[in-house]
């Protein structure tokens, strides 16, 4: 039988590199029964991290997905006894970055997770903006409390602060830190039901054992603690504030109902605490999900381009034109449409990951991918477990994260949708690549192979690319990082036994213009008898706040009829994708059509597509190109002693230093860098450092490259 909406938990993990969002995700597996032992990161035995590379390196590199029921033990005043949760998990390694975002884009609902002892890292506050920029209501839980050094108050304090965002505590721990010290982590008081709660000692316990607060001084702070929660939920229900200034007894169900409430309006952020590595706080987790986070019944309806008025399926026709908005209720009454939010290779065929937002799906059906306008066959439908097809499934509906056999030639962020109700939903954007480094097949025979498999890859990972030059014979792959490029090289070496010559990485440049310029592309020729004319102006200029990278328009007066001015913007568009005068892809430029001049005789398509071509090329001429690099964001947590040494080096790689902060006996420094300079960078910290720095990186912007770097390319065209 179907589960009822209402029952179905959507959610993401997210959080900085090594919080332990793997940990926590097989902990909640083994507490939910699914699993009957817990596997480990460091032993290479988890579900998710079920890839070879994953287990090697012990890091999540694949986002995965997981179901489980859950059935609530402790809130059912809440109401909400069992439910499904849909899990996804996700890395945390910024050049994974991408599985974080497809996930947030489609999910209801997410868990933070934080390491009390780190509090907020670097990634912390990236994934927390993504989670903003996708409305995703979220709790947060502060893991790791059995390490040397952890401080649930400290990191508590950091996620208001440093993130911008309301956290209400709705436990706190019983001690902190490990068994040798003098008040190690022991329990967790629930501040709700003011109970202590107490986790059977081995690993695998995890039955918990509630009972009174008995130690005064524990009483004493766990009801300042309970004050300071019901405060901050007094702004969001005169009815729990009235009760608590009566000093009145507050319901149990009331205070559920106003976090949970708050909580969908992304008012405040419940936080809860935990070591998920001992099985300690994991099962409050679950209770939380079902009871705080919303179910795709919360969700508003989905918002799409109705292309049923158009008549037509092509996303950049509509987005031109005055785009209809309609909407899709979680019905599966309602017209069926979802989003392809992955795509993972098969022998026997991609499997696709689509959240259904309306409708109703049948294996052995035709859907419209609206984004490109094609027919597509549904084959078969399955449960996803981690990265594999699980259980086949007869019918999937509204609410649902299901995987897709039989789809040709959609990719991540197309629509789908009933072919007599057409709608486009909004895709999912993805970074620009930042490093690229040229391969080539050991053997010639590979040629084709090579080609074939990128072009696979190319599809699973929207951020990765890859490109070949006909004259070298090389490939240039382009990605995210050191790490993004390495795992991909290893792939073709592992699972399709290719074996690649790499050269150096480099990083991937882009180009804009120095100043405006504006200049007329002519074309008058005779082509097979017949004689084409045009005339085109147009202005080039630097442009910082465009949503495209090259962002195309045209003056009122420009003189030309109107499907001629389709065709020039068109083939601009087109011009400004293909690269500017040093062969890189062009941004930060805006192109105007200024005017163009229609001839008596010859006026055609051909000519003013030749003439604008011409006119945007003269004009990057004499506009100047300026070469872009990119610039990467930088956070380095030291022991003090070796900050002296770190900052010496850093200098040296040209790097800024925005910002240092102490954190006890470790400096935190906050950099950018061009990433030109931060090739191996990893490695000169910990030797720097003696292993005991570490270091995450993110891309931030593009700056102006050297000019030795500009006059070496311009040197080569
Ligand atoms: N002491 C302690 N270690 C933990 C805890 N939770 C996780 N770890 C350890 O922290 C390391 C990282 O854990 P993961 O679960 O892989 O972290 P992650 O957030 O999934 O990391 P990525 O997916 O690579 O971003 C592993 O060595 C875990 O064993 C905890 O509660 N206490
Ligand atoms: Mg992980």
């Amino acid at each position: 039988m179907a589960t009822p909406l209402e029952k179905i938990r959507n959610i993401g993990i997210i959080a900085h590199i090594d919080a332990g969002k793997t940990t926590v995700t097989e902990r909640m597996l083994f507490t939910s029964g699914v699993k009957h032992r817990a596997g480990e990161v460091d032993l290479g035995t988890t579900t998710t991290d079920d890839d070879v590379e994953e287990a090697e390196r012990g890091i999540t590199i694949y986002s995965a997905c997981v179901q489980f029921p859950w059935t609530v033990a402790g809130l059912s005043e809440a109401g909400y006894k069992d439910v499904v949760i849909n899990l996804i998990d996700t890395p945390g390694h910024v050049d994974f970055t991408a599985e974080v975002e497809r996930s947030l884009r489609v999910l209801d609902g997410g868990v933070v997770v934080f390491s009390a002892r780190e509090g907020v890292e670097a990634q912390s506050e990236t994934v927390w903006r993504q989670a903003n920029k996708y409305h995703v209501p979220r709790l947060a839980f502060i893991n790791k409390m059995d390490r040397e050094g952890a401080d649930f108050e400290a990191v508590y304090e950091e996620i208001g602060n440093r993130l911008d965002a309301h956290p209400v505590a709705l436990q706190i721990p019983v001690g902190q830190g490990p068994a040798h010290t003098a008040r190690p982590f022991r329990g967790i008081i629930d501040l709700v039901k003011m109970t202590l709660l107490m986790f059977p000692e081995g690993k695998e316990g995890t039955k918990i054992v509630a009972a009174d607060i008995s130690e005064p001084q524990l009483a004493d702070e766990a009801q300042l603690w309970r004050e300071r929660l019901l405060e901050s939920l007094y702004n969001y229900s005169n009815e729990l504030m009235e009760l608590a200034l009566a000093e009145e007894p507050i319901p149990e169900a009331l205070i559920h109902k106003v976090i949970r409430d708050a909580t969908l309006h992304l008012q405040i952020q419940p936080i809860l605490c935990g070591s998920a590595l001992h099985g300690i706080g994991v099962e409050p987790i679950l209770d939380a999900v079902a009871a705080y986070l919303p179910s795709p019944l919360d969700m508003p309806p989905v918002e799409g381009i109705d292309l049923k008025q158009k008549g037509k399926g092509r996303a950049a026709e509509s987005a031109a034109g005055e785009a209809k908005k309609i909407r899709r209720k979680p019905d599966p009454a309602e017209p069926f449409c979802g989003l392809v939010f992955k795509v993972q290779p098969y022998k026997t065929g991609d499997l696709s990951w689509v959240r259904i937002y309306s409708g109703e799906l049948e294996p052995n059906t035709r859907v419209l991918n609206s984004t490109r306008d094609k027919k597509e066959n549904v084959a078969q439908l399955w449960r996803i477990h981690a990265s594999k097809k699980d259980e086949q499934l007869d019918i999937a509906r509204a609410g649902d994260i299901v995987g897709i056999i039989g789809l040709r030639d959609s990719i991540t962020g197309d629509t789908l949708c009933d072919p007599r109700e057409p709608i486009l939903l909004e895709s999912i954007e993805f970074p620009e690549t930042v490093i690229s480094m040229a391969i080539e097949p050991e053997s010639t025979d590979d040629r084709k192979k090579l080609a074939e498999t990128l072009a696979m890859l190319r599809k699973q990972d929207p951020t990765f690319r890859a490109e070949e030059n006909p004259e070298t014979g090389q490939t240039l792959i382009s990605g995210m990082g050191e790490l993004h490029l390495e795992v991909i090289q290893h792939r073709l070496k592992r699972d399709f036994r290719l074996d690649v010559k790499v050269h150096n990485p480099r990083v991937s440049y882009r180009e804009t213009v120095a100043r405006p310029a504006e200049a007329v592309g002519e074309c008058s020729r005779m082509i097979q008898g017949t004689h084409h004319a045009a005339k085109v102006r147009i202005r080039v200029e630097p442009f910082e706040k465009g949503l495209t990278p090259v962002m195309v328009t045209n003056v009122l007066d420009h003189g030309l009829p109107s499907d001629m001015l389709s065709v020039v913007l068109e083939e601009l568009e087109s011009a400004g994708q293909g690269g500017g005068l040093l062969g890189f892809p062009l941004m930060r430029l805006k192109a105007t059509v200024l005017g163009g001049e229609v001839a008596e005789t010859g006026a055609s398509e051909i000519a003013f597509r030749t003439a604008t071509n011409q006119a945007f090329d003269l004009a990057l001429r004499a506009a100047g190109p300026v070469l872009l690099e990119p610039i990467m964001r930088l956070e380095i947590s030291t022991p003090n002693e070796h900050v002296g040494d770190l900052v010496g080096d850093l200098q040296q790689r040209r790097a800024i230093i925005l910002s240092t902060e102490s954190r006890g006996t470790a400096t935190v420094l906050h950099a950018e860098a061009p990433l030109a300079n931060l090739f191996g960078y990893s490695s000169a910290m910990r030797s720097l450092s003696q292993g005991r720095a570490s270091c995450s990186m993110e891309p931030s912007t593009y700056a102006p490259a050297p000019d030795e770097v500009l006059q070496k390319f311009l040197g080569e065209t």
